[in-house]
């Protein structure tokens, strides 16, 4: 199987893996369809700039004209925030589809998983990732993300998962697929724009060494899958748990209403819950990525010792 075929990787990045230096991967879904633009751009500039301030390479992930990319340029970064929802989103289903047709998309954290682990990157950082719906026991609407942290070995830094979703049966599945959930300073699993969900994760994990030896020690035991480690968003970012759960409520009654469903319930559900809360919750949403990147940073430094 010859990847280079279809995945190009910067060379920044290539050399990193190469020398075993610290790299992180990112999503690109979160620019093109989890935020608005300008700041999504903005976001995604700086979050790479939160990397390599802590040490590491950062390597955003897309599909640009049918190549598989780990490592964009700026202009890249900036077209995918501009054409946002324009360009497909693009989750393991898509990917053979979109590359064969040559075409441009924006990777989920289960598409963005697939190109770090092609790439040979062990870590990823991010803001929520996809999960269990509410309501999955009529609609089977369960996130491919978690099907992909079952088996791709790449660990998932993230905040998270909003409550959009049904967090205990989004943590019933993890259990299931044996994918270790870890609390970074917490024994709480966080809901993204909260700290608290009042639901407890397997284990706390208190330092990047830490969670480097787990990340180290599961792959030395031939263990598939991946590692959801959550890290709570920082306490003068968090928001009032009733505000963000009415407008989740809402949202969540107004997609029943038009009917959304599929790939499209996601962004329009975090499209909503975004304008129903104004710039408020954009604002924790940008924070809380900015401090996944850093623990994801400090992490792939710890690693690249192991
Ligand atoms: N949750 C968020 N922000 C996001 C997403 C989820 O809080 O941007 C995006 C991620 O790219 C995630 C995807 O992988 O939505 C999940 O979509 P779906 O539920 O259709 O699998
Ligand atoms: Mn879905």
């Amino acid at each position: 199987m010859s990847l280079e075929q279809f995945l190009d990787v910067a060379p920044e990045v290539a050399e990193a893996v190469k020398n075993n230096k610290p790299v992180v991967a990112l999503e690109s879904t979160i620019i093109s369809h989890g935020m608005p633009y300008p700041q999504n751009v903005e976001t995604a500039l700086n979050v790479e700039k939160v990397i390599r301030d802590n040490g590491a390479i950062p390597a955003t992930t897309a599909i640009i004209g049918g190549r598989l990319k780990a490592g964009l340029s700026k202009d890249e970064i900036e077209y995918l925030g501009k054409t946002g929802q324009g360009v497909t989103k693009v989750s393991r289903r898509d990917i053979p589809v979109i590359v064969a047709k040559g075409m441009d998309g924006a990777s989920t954290v289960a598409t963005t998983m697939i190109i770090a682990a092609m790439a040979g990157v062990k870590i990823f950082a991010t803001g929520g990732i996809g999960g269990v719906h509410r309501g999955a026991q009529q609609t089977f609407d369960i996130s491919a993300d978690l099907e992909e942290l079952a088996h791709t070995p790449v660990t998932v830094v993230c905040a998270g998962a909003k409550a959009i979703l049904d967090l205990p049966l989004t943590l019933e599945y993890l259990e299931t697929q044996g994918v270790p959930v870890l609390g970074y300073q917490t024994e709480e699993l966080p809901a993204f724009y909260t700290r608290k969900s009042g639901l407890s994760v397997d284990y706390r994990i208190d330092t990047p060494q830490e969670l480097a030896k787990v990340i180290h020690v599961k792959k030395e035991l031939g263990l598939q899958g991946g590692i959801l480690v959550t890290n709570p968003i920082p306490e003068e970012y968090s928001m009032d748990p009733d505000t963000i759960n009415r407008a989740i409520d809402q949202a969540i009654e107004e997609s029943k209403q038009q009917g959304i469903h599929g790939k499209d319930t996601t962004p329009f559900l975090l499209a909503r819950v975004k304008d129903i809360t104004g710039g408020d919750s954009l604002d924790s949403n940008i924070q809380l990525v900015y401090n996944n990147a850093k623990v994801a940073a400090q992490t792939a430094v710890e690693l690249s010792k192991l």
